[in-house]
């Protein structure tokens, strides 16, 4: 039995998981026109993790992204117009154009970036659980991170530390299969990430990434647990991505029917639809309006930073060094 949730909090969700996948399949397309500069990684089959965590935050709880962020970005309530334009390099991107892809943030939303260094945002996470614990508001500090990231010694550092200081701190896992191009089942040694984080006394949940309803209920106990000053925690979501490690990946190292059979089989929007509208609390009808409106949304959304301008030349300097004098 999952967590009873109201018919707008359902709606909201679905709403943001519909957002992320719109943005990404359109940004797909667009990719392919030559008008994007820089890599980009898709997160289009993982949303029901990022919207499960975030359906539970506040603008105050902080989160930290990696280098496949956009479906963070989103569900943490960061501006979709703001970020396409980011994207494209244009002045009215979140970074003034400057980040692109890997480098969003909103520190107004309690978006602490994406991060183009696999593995930096734990130490990240950690200070900002710090500063959390010190406020004494019930905050916490949230770090997503794929599988791969789950092999570098600064999560690790970063997970001792957080436990040491008894920070409130919860390490996201997203196990969509692959890090870059290799396989966890090659890459992760010992293989059950879960014992890895129970062996830092992390508490750790496991559920299913392609579940909305597992990741909001397991975020859940992780959030009461870690806000009641007990700690950090860890959740170890499996999911899957639909696209490649970055757009341009031909995939030869995928089954070939692999990604075909993972939007059929492990859809997280399809499941919600599965679990949501046999009891009547969200209907057909409501769901085709959310669809509607979020085309709408990601099309302005394109429309405006194709035709936003570039950053200028004479400010890309500004914003990006500071002086300590
Ligand atoms: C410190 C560091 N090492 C290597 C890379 C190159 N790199 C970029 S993404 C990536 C794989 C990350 O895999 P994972 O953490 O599972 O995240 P996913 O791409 O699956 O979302 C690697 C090795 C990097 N960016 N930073």
């Amino acid at each position: 039995m999952s967590l009873q949730q109201s018919r707008d909090q359902l709606l909201g969700a679905y709403r943001q998981m519909k957002t992320i996948r719109e943005f990404e399949e359109r940004l797909h397309k667009e990719i392919m026109t030559g008008e994007i500069a820089g890599f980009t990684h898709l997160y289009s089959g993982q949303e029901a993790v990022a919207v499960g965590v975030c359906q539970h935050l506040d603008t105050e709880d902080l989160i930290v992204s990696t280098h496949r962020g956009h479906g963070h970005c989103i569900a943490k309530g960061c501006n979709v117009k703001g970020m396409m334009a980011e994207i494209y390099g244009r002045s009215t991107g979140l970074g003034k154009g400057k980040g692109g892809s890997m480098h969003i943030a909103d520190f107004d939303k309690g978006m602490l970036g994406a991060n183009g260094i696999v593995g930096a945002g734990g130490p990240l996470a950690v200070g900002a659980a710090l500063s959390a614990k010190l406020d004494g508001k019930g905050k916490v500090g949230i770090c997503f991170s794929g599988e791969g990231s789950i092999n570098q010694g600064a999560v690790f550092e970063a997970m001792n530390m957080a436990k040491v200081i008894n920070a409130p701190a919860i390490f996201i896992i997203e196990i969509n299969g692959y890090s870059e191009h290799t396989g966890a089942s090659y890459s992760v040694g010992g293989v059950d990430i879960a014992k890895r984080t129970e062996g830092f006394g992390l508490k750790t949940i496991e559920a299913d990434g392609c579940d909305y309803h597992a990741v909001y209920d397991a975020m859940a106990e992780l959030l009461d647990y870690s806000r009641s000053g007990n700690g950090p925690s860890a959740a170890v979501f499996n999911t899957t991505r639909f696209f490649g490690h970055y757009e341009g990946d031909p995939q030869n190292y995928r089954e070939k029917n692999e990604v075909k059979d993972h939007r059929s089989t492990r859809d997280c929007l399809k499941k919600f639809c599965k679990d949501n509208l046999p009891s009547g609390i969200v209907t057909q009808s409501e769901l085709d309006e959310i669809d509607a409106s979020v085309m709408g949304l990601i099309d302005e959304a394109v429309t405006e930073a194709r035709n936003a301008p570039p950053t200028p030349m004479e400010e890309m300097e500004a914003d990006v060094y500071i002086s300590y004098e």
